[in-house]
């Protein structure tokens, strides 16, 4: 390959390399489904599925199986990971009852994602200090979020992320291109 190649073929590169990373997380943005595990050997299991909603909210339904029947349950949004759980609540959720759970949150999912949280799950009011389950809100991979169907922000942002990375490919090789025929000349 000559050397006056490497130009258009290095702008080439970062421009792919650049799409890619723009498409990718906005679309893998929201919503996310996480997984709650059981602590304290209550044999709780189940998803939290969390949106982000137009107005900054964050709308995050709790559904898990093995609570006893008709017990309400505190549960909330913690700062830290499961095993390094602040105990303070960070955003309180509407109480478990038959293992279902809906509430609003006054955060967006981008704000909840950019440091580390978790959503625990207390056994009862009167022994709110035992946990029964337990799950970090991570973001998930590309693959896992389907990519018709559903609505969200996911949808309205993936066309800005093609925009925006179509428009650095076109920078990009134009810039290849003059610099080829500067060299050429
Ligand atoms: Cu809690």
């Amino acid at each position: 390959m000559k050397i006056r190649h490497f130009g258009a073929l290095f702008a080439l590169i970062l421009s792919m390399v650049t799409f890619i990373a723009l498409a990718g997380p906005a679309a893998a943005a929201n919503p996310i489904t996480i997984q709650l595990g059981p602590q304290n050997n209550s044999g709780i299991n189940g998803t939290a599925t969390l949106t982000e909603m137009a107005n900054g909210q964050t709308q995050v339904v709790v559904n898990v199986t093995g609570f006893q029947a008709g017990v309400p349950s505190p549960i909330h949004i913690h700062e830290g990971t499961c095993a390094t759980l602040n105990p303070s609540v960070k955003f309180p959720l509407t109480n478990l009852v038959n293992g279902q759970s809906t509430t609003m949150v006054n955060a967006s999912l981008t704000a909840i994602l950019g440091q580390p949280h978790a959503i625990n799950a207390h056994k009862s009011a009167q022994e709110a200090s035992v946990y029964v389950a337990c799950g970090n809100i991570t973001a998930q991979a590309p693959t896992a979020v389907p990519r018709s169907g559903g609505g969200g922000m996911a949808e309205s942002n993936a066309p800005l992320a093609w925009i925006a990375g179509g428009t650095l490919l076109a920078v990009a090789l134009a810039g290849g291109l003059l610099s080829l025929r500067r060299r050429a000349a």
